[in-house]
């Protein structure tokens, strides 16, 4: 069993375990040289090139866990939207998803590469390093089935929610199910603990949140829960909804904007909840040594939770400075309580 995965039980060592979101990305020198020879696409769905890709911040760092080489959005290939990763992903084709129903897909056919690189990438890595699995939560999917990454617009996701509401529950209902079975086949494969990125749910008003979101994500992670998977949920953005979150019997990824102190002491969450998180990346563009009592901070107030996992408050930046990247990871596991 992993250190991560221990940690999302509430089994801490002597110290705290790390990985990074996006780790496997473009900040790596060794990924955009891969890159110059193939897409992005082209990269995910080859098994061999995404579990090269995945290890490639374990050999150079020694995270405590592999974050597979895929994305949120190529699954969505199954309900027979085109996925292109341009500048920003570009989806089109497909269902309207205002009128039309989603009809459910079997992961195995979708998203077979990917689940190939996992059982290569856990052949590769010692007991003690998990594999981290993912997908995006409904809520997020829909943000990129309605293009409004494009649009830079909130507005087909509101109307969806608030116009549509039948339309809109029965969406949740059947992406609810998807993400189930797209994170299960991860497991089966190899994937020790799971994350479920809600990266555009920050937005919405917590009442709405509260009755249009959460109950989907419940559902999925109590699904989960019930066959022994480990969940991360993650809502950048969303401090605002924290106190809800915080109900959902999964490891809670915060981002930067609350101190961890400032989470127990408005009570916000509870020492009893497992943390993820929650260093700013922007602080990756510094030295090391500039912030390393900030770290040290982070570190010291985890403690304090059932458990934590030191990582970021949102995905690593591009021009991250490596040699930052490297000095954290050895403070972090070197540090003892
Ligand atoms: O050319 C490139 O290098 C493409 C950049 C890139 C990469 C490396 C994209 C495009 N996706 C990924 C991989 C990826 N995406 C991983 C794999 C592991 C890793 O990099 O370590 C993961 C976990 C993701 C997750 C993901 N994709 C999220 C959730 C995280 C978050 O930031 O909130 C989201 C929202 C996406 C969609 C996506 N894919 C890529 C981009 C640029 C975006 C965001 C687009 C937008 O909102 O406009």
């Amino acid at each position: 069993m992993g250190l991560i995965k221990d940690v999302c039980y509430g089994i801490k060592g002597d110290r705290t375990p790390i990985w990074i979101m996006r780790q496997a990305g473009r900040y790596l020198p060794e990924y955009k040289k891969v890159r110059e020879n193939i897409s992005m696409l082209g990269a995910i769905e080859d098994p061999q090139i995404a579990a090269d890709i995945t290890l490639m911040p374990i050999k150079r760092f020694d995270f405590d866990g592999a974050v597979i080489f895929a994305d949120i959005l190529n699954p969505l290939q199954g309900f027979g939207v085109t996925v292109e990763f341009n500048e920003k992903p570009i989806l089109s084709g497909g269902p309207d998803i205002f009128t039309d129903k989603l009809t459910p897909f079997d992961p195995k056919e979708f998203i077979s590469p990917t689940l190939e690189a996992i059982k290569l990438v856990r052949a590769k890595l010692p007991a003690e390093k998990d594999v981290i699995g993912f997908s995006g939560s409904p809520l997020t999917l829909c943000y990129y089935l309605l293009g409004c990454n494009i649009d830079k617009s909130y507005r087909k996701l509101y109307q969806l929610m608030m116009d549509y509401p039948f339309q809109w529950r029965e969406l949740q209902g059947v992406l609810s199910k998807q993400v189930v079975a797209l994170l299960l086949e991860q497991v089966k494969a190899g994937a020790s603990v799971v994350q479920i990125f809600d990266s555009h749910a920050g937005s919405v008003p917590v009442d709405i949140y509260r009755t249009k979101v959460l109950p989907f994500v419940a559902g999925i992670i109590k699904e989960l829960r019930s066959q022994n998977v480990p969940v991360i949920y993650f809502c950048p953005y969303g401090s605002s909804l924290y106190r809800l979150i915080g109900e959902l019997d999964a490891v809670i990824g915060l981002d930067w904007h609350l101190s961890l102190d400032d989470v127990l002491q408005s009570r916000i969450l509870r020492e009893s909840h497992v943390i993820q998180g929650n260093l700013d990346p922007n602080l990756l563009h510094c030295n090391f040594d500039a912030v390393s009592p900030h770290i040290e901070e982070i570190l010291i107030k985890g403690r304090r939770f059932r458990g934590h996992i030191f990582n970021l408050g949102h995905g690593i930046l591009p021009d991250t400075r490596l040699e930052t990247v490297e000095k954290l990871v050895r403070f972090v596991k070197e540090y003892r309580f």
